[in-house]
């Protein structure tokens, strides 16, 4: 196959070259040249194009065999998109209901959306950073996925057997996160790290007791992955300063067990620009450094597990002395706005970017465990002890401005996304990784230019024990000149970025409009790790649960309405191209539950079901089962109808829904 690939560039750059290279005239207009050149020629394109387009070109019928799940910002969901042909397979429901899912429209969706309710308050829309995928051993093993709501500090878990959420929490003791979700090597936890200091429970308490009152606070949620469900009384959280602490990763290899954040605002700036003090940017920024916290998460798990933890809002909560005193808790100085917290695969190193550092930091962990060991070390303002920078700094690598976030590949390469300098730091990590690469260690090796202003980055299994190379994707912010102008809110740019090739030949092969919201982070996982459901495994299944509901009805002739009293049951079989009934009919006031089942085995054979005037709107697959619930506190005369065009007779596919007044 690549063989092929590379034949046809070489034949189509000969031919270019043939050509006098790219044409200047204008397109043909009676319809477009048949001849691969002379599309090349007439369009202008140079052999690097036309080998970009055949590296992201997928053939009908054919599928990618990387996935990319990318957040999907302040839409609040979770985009699939293959890679490298970039096309988007689905917008995943997750904080924001979903028509086309029928997530939140009255099925078992909005069960899993009222998980998510702030102090009884339905919240209907999240800004998602990071989507994390299950692990096993420190690799992707494609069972579940989850993301962070920074917005409401929630945490969503996703079922890749459906691709559909399953579980949103709300954090009883926070109201904003940010470095989360992040997964241990094996997913036992799920961590939400924190951003915005807050009083505990976000009570009310005036600024000028910041110091004293407001707190960071860091969760590990434990992930149950029979049930597939986080169990909040088997997770516990850990008290901390009120720095901002921001993006985490955890410690794999020889540093499992521990977990990093980096943090800024050791200032403890608390704004008030129109009061004469220093703005928040000012505030914030004045330090030469801020602390990278190093975790011991397997200590932190016997002290809570040993009941240390005392109980707020209902979590148990490890309170900073009890963190310091148990050895939980350290800090080593970060330069200059620190961000990002990005451990090496082998688990040797934690690099750290700073917003105006032109370097990342490399920290050593063997070094921080012999810091620990070796013992003397100063502390803070809050008494958490302080490991020079020097102990435990193991390089340090100009890479241009604003450095980020960080991501390695096959190579002993990593990738670290510039924001100031829009683009893409291609460097060689020393020590282990030295010999894989032919630069001699710690180095800039290419600096790719991207458009413009990159955020995240992520690589193909980039930040795993063993990732896969191949592609990097630049996640920025802006687009400005890159499409064409849809009015003065533009799409963010994903930009596929080839880095097959070792040294400074990394070349930007695609660019991706994200048209929906600003996605943060995106993990890239091998398509044949998935093994989704291609329908639900047994009739009747209910999808919330993942088990078959035991009140389905499934053979149509049982079908139909029931009365006890007020209530009325509706037994409802759905398969092409007709419900069963066809007619409903109750009294206003009526309490109505509706049971529909698909009875349908053919794959993508989708039914919808959408019920005028009462806000119902489901998504029924091959076999599934939702069940809604209602007051039929609306006389009149309404419809229901299939939403989905699943057959020649569709449009038939209706059902009268009369409530008598
Ligand atoms: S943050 Cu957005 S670019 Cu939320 Cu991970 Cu760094
Ligand atoms: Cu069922 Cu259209």
């Amino acid at each position: 196959m690549k063989l092929k690939i590379v034949s046809i560039i070489v034949v189509l750059t000969t031919l270019l070259a043939a050509c006098g290279g790219p044409s200047t005239s204008a397109p043909v207009a009676s319809g477009l040249p048949v001849d691969a050149a002379a599309i090349a020629k007439d369009r202008g394109l140079t052999p690097d194009d036309v080998a970009a387009a055949l590296k992201t070109y997928m053939p009908s019928g054919k599928t990618d065999p990387y996935i990319m799940f990318a957040s999907g910002g302040q839409s609040g969901q979770v985009l699939v998109i293959a890679m490298p042909s970039m096309r988007i397979l689905k917008v995943i429901g997750v904080f924001t209901p979903e028509p086309w899912q029928g997530y939140g429209f009255g099925g078992s969706g909005n069960k899993v959306l009222e998980g998510g309710k702030v102090n009884g308050k339905e919240v209907l829309w999240g800004d998602t950073h990071h989507p994390n995928l299950s692990e096993t051993k420190g690799d992707y093993d494609g069972e579940f996925l989850f993301i962070n709501d920074k917005a409401n500090a929630r945490v969503a878990v996703i079922d890749l057997r459906d691709f559909s959420t399953k579980q949103i929490i709300k954090n009883p003791n926070a109201i904003n996160d940010h470095g989360g979700a992040f997964v241990t090597p094996n997913t036992e936890y799920v961590i939400e790290g924190p951003q915005y200091a807050a009083p505990i429970g976000w009570e009310y308490a005036p600024l000028d007791q910041y110091k004293e009152k407001y707190r960071g606070l860091i969760t590990f949620w434990k992930f149950d992955r029979l049930k597939g469900r986080i169990d909040p009384d088997q997770s516990f959280q850990i008290e901390l300063p009120p720095y901002w602490q921001d993006l985490c990763d955890a410690g794999k290899g020889p540093s499992d067990g521990w977990f990093f954040c980096n943090s800024f605002n050791t200032e403890l700036a608390t704004g008030g620009i129109e009061l004469g003090n220093p703005p928040f940017e000012a505030g914030t920024t004045k330090n030469d450094t801020d602390y990278l916290h190093i975790f011991n998460w397997k200590k932190a798990e016997e002290i809570f597990k040993a009941g240390k933890g005392k109980k707020i809002n209902g979590m148990a909560v490890i309170d900073l002395e009890t963190a310091i005193k148990e050895n939980i808790l350290y800090f080593a100085p970060e330069p200059k706005s620190p961000h990002g917290s990005d451990v090496t695969p082998g688990g040797e190193f934690i690099v750290v970017g700073g917003k105006l550092d032109p370097h990342v930091t490399i920290y050593s962990f063997e070094k921080i465990q012999a810091a620990i060991k070796a013992g003397n070390l100063n502390k803070d303002t809050y008494g958490v002890p302080v490991i020079p920078l020097d102990k435990v700094m193991e390089a340090q690598v100009e890479l241009g401005l604003g450095p980020l976030h960080t991501v390695f590949d096959d190579k002993g390469y990593a990738y670290t996304s510039l924001f100031l300098d829009s683009a893409v730091a291609r460097w060689s990590l020393g020590g282990p990784y030295e010999k894989k690469h032919p630069e001699p260690g710690w180095k800039l090796v290419q600096k790719l230019p991207v458009q413009y202003n990159i955020g995240h980055i992520t690589a193909a299994e980039g930040d795993t024990a063993s990732p896969d190379g191949q592609f990097v994707v630049a996640l920025n912010k802006w687009s400005i000149d890159r499409f064409a102008n849809v009015g003065p809110l533009l799409p963010q740019n994903f930009q596929l970025v080839d880095i097959n090739n070792t040294g400074d030949k990394m070349k930007v092969l695609y660019d991706m409009p994200i048209g929906m919201a600003e996605p943060h982070y995106a993990q890239i996982i091998k398509a044949d790790k998935l093994k989704p459901f291609e329908v639900y495994p047994k009739v009747g299944w209910d999808a919330e649960k993942m088990a078959v509901d035991p009140n389905a009805v499934t053979d149509p002739k049982l079908a139909g309405v029931k009365r006890d009293g007020k209530n009325v049951t509706v037994n409802m079989v759905v398969v092409r191209s007709h419900f069963t009934p066809e007619r409903v009919e109750v009294q206003k006031g009526d309490h109505v539950v509706w049971r529909l089942t698909s009875i349908e085995q053919q794959r993508d054979a989708t039914h919808g079901f959408a019920l005028s005037g009462y806000n119902i709107n489901l998504s029924i697959e091959p076999g599934k089962t939702e069940v809604i619930e209602f007051d039929a506190n609306q006389a009149g005369t309404f419809t229901y109808y299939c939403t989905e065009f699943c057959s020649a007779l569709h449009l038939e596919m209706i059902g009268y829904f009369l409530v008598k007044p």
